[in-house]
């Protein structure tokens, strides 16, 4: 069936809606960057790039590392925009952007995100790194899908209860990274289970001039225990990343710059040069497997 023109949008030169691709100028491999001008950050290091294009907050490079064929996307923050990114990255790889069907024959892609994330846990410094191996999403994004058994709703339910998570601030979910890829990043790297939420402020417990519904709630985040399980870490895109990769048949693991440290209250001197650190072990652990 074809896909309707208010549906799957294409651009006057046939290219998706926001991300302003072809299927041409997406590798199988993608790195995805919150902010756009950290696109060019990691694409520095490329021995060649073949294609640039940028629209909105959405920036894209595609390029080789040591002959790896490799694009950089930038997905600005939040799982809101992950939405737009991981549907267009998909389509990019199947649909048919010709006949506007879904194609028969599905591509996996292999989605690895580089970005900047809060410790929550003392003993995770600043400028380390993270892999998550699991992503809690406090925001609402991938309940709108249709998620059969991607999420573990035992974990859900703990949280809820433990954390005593009043229902109009929604229904966590948690969804895993892809295992395979995160043992790409072992040496060098802490792991841990991510919590995403939909703010940077308010919903991480910063408080600059608004009271919060509930000041204990990070004391109660970093004390959470589910199987052994502890919550490391916050960002804004992990858990809607992981929700959507497991839904459209791609591995994804999310890497973490620790920029700040929630528990001891310190934030990286230098977060550029712990990110270019993370950006070039990363392409080295790419290349390594
Ligand atoms: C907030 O400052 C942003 O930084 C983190 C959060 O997830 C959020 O997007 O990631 P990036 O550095 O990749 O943007
Ligand atoms: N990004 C976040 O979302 N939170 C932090 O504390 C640091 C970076």
């Amino acid at each position: 069936m074809n896909l309707k023109a208010s549906e799957f949008i294409q651009n006057s030169d046939g290219s998706i809606y926001h991300l302003n691709l072809l299927p041409q100028h997406l590798a199988t491999t993608v790195i995805t960057v919150g902010d756009q001008d950290r696109v060019q950050a990691v694409t520095k290091y490329f021995d060649k790039v073949e294609f640039k294009i940028q629209k909105r907050e959405f920036h894209t490079q595609t390029g080789t590392y040591k002959g790896k064929r490799i694009s950089v996307v930038s997905t600005g923050i939040g799982t809101d925009n992950i939405d737009i990114v991981y549907n267009e990255l998909d389509a990019l790889v199947n649909i048919d952007f010709e006949t506007r069907t879904v194609k028969e024959n599905l591509t996996s892609l292999d989605i690895i995100r580089i970005g900047t994330s809060g410790a929550i846990q003392p003993e995770i410094p600043v400028d380390s790194f993270l892999v998550s191996l699991a992503g809690i999403g406090f925001d609402s994004m991938l309940h709108f899908y249709e998620v059969g058994d991607v999420i573990d709703k035992g974990f859900s339910q703990a949280l809820v209860k433990d954390l005593n998570y009043t229902p109009n601030k929604g229904v966590p979910y948690v969804v895993n990274g892809d295992t395979q890829l995160a043992s790409w990043f072992k040496d060098g790297y802490h792991s841990g289970v991510t919590l995403t939420n939909c703010g940077f402020y308010g919903p991480q417990g910063r408080v600059l001039r608004l009271q919060l519904q509930d000041p204990e709630l990070n004391d109660k985040i970093a004390a959470f225990n589910y199987k052994g399980q502890k919550i490391t870490n916050l960002e804004m895109e992990t858990a809607g990343m992981y929700g959507l990769s497991k839904l459209l048949g791609h591995r994804s693991i999310s890497l973490n710059a620790i920029v700040a440290n929630r528990a001891t209250g310190e934030f990286s001197r230098d977060s550029k040069k712990t990110v270019d650190h993370l950006i070039k072990a990363t392409l080295d652990n790419i290349i390594a497997n």
